[in-house]
C-alpha cells in the first residue's frame, strides 16, 4: 500500500515537471525565435485608429499603457516599445525564423535592400518625407501582394524560410524603425 502511494507520488511529480518544463510556445528544431514588440494602449489607439470601416485594425490589449500622444511624441525616431527582438539573429544557414507578434497592433516582417521609410504617411512622413522604400511601396494595396504577405496581426506568426549566407535586413512597413539585421552563416 504504501509502495504504491509513493510511486503515485512519484508519477504526479514527473507529470507536474513535464508540463512546467513545457515551453508556452514551442519552438521547432532549426528554428529561430523574434518577437514583435509593441505597448499600444487599446482605450487611446481605438479612440484614433480603430475604425474597422476606414480599413484599420484594431490595438488588442496585451497590457500596453503606451497612449497616441506619448507613441507621437517619439517621431520621427519612433517608439523604442515597437521593436523586433532580438536586433540582431545569428543563425546557421538551414534554420528558419519565426517571428512573433506579441504586441496588440499589426506590423509586417519585411525583408529590404536598405532600411528606410514605410507607407504610412502620419507615422514614417512626419517631416514630410515621402521616399518609401521599394518593398513598403503601395502598403497593404501593393498589387503583387508583397507587403500583404509579409503581414503579422496580433498573436499571429511568419515564418522566414531559405535565407541564404550573408546578411539580411527586416523592417516594419508600418513602423520603419522597427528593424532588426539576420545574419546567416554557411555552415
Ligand atoms: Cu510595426
Amino acid at each position: 500500500m504504501m509502495k504504491l502511494r509513493i510511486a503515485t507520488g512519484l508519477g504526479l511529480l514527473l507529470f507536474m515537471a513535464t508540463i512546467i518544463m513545457l515551453p508556452a510556445t514551442p519552438a521547432m528544431a532549426g528554428e529561430a525565435q523574434v518577437v514583435i514588440l509593441d505597448e499600444c494602449f487599446p482605450n487611446s489607439f481605438n479612440a484614433v485608429l480603430g475604425n474597422v470601416a476606414a480599413g484599420n485594425i484594431p490595438c488588442v490589449s496585451v497590457g500596453g499603457s503606451r497612449t497616441v500622444a506619448a507613441f507621437a511624441s517619439f517621431l520621427p525616431a519612433g517608439d523604442p516599445l515597437w521593436a523586433f527582438k532580438p536586433d540582431v539573429l545569428k543563425i546557421d544557414e538551414a534554420e528558419n525564423v519565426r517571428a512573433t507578434n506579441e504586441g496588440g497592433e499589426t506590423h509586417t516582417f519585411t525583408e529590404v535592400a536598405a532600411f528606410g521609410n514605410g507607407f504610412i504617411p502620419a507615422v514614417n512622413n512626419p517631416t514630410g518625407a515621402t521616399n518609401t522604400i521599394p518593398e513598403c511601396q503601395g502598403g497593404f494595396s501593393n498589387p503583387d501582394n508583397h507587403v500583404a504577405a509579409t503581414r503579422v496581426v496580433h498573436g499571429a506568426n511568419i515564418v522566414v524560410t531559405g535565407l541564404t549566407p550573408g546578411k539580411h535586413l527586416f523592417e516594419c512597413c508600418i513602423h520603419p524603425w522597427m528593424r532588426m539585421e539576420i545574419d546567416v552563416g554557411n555552415e
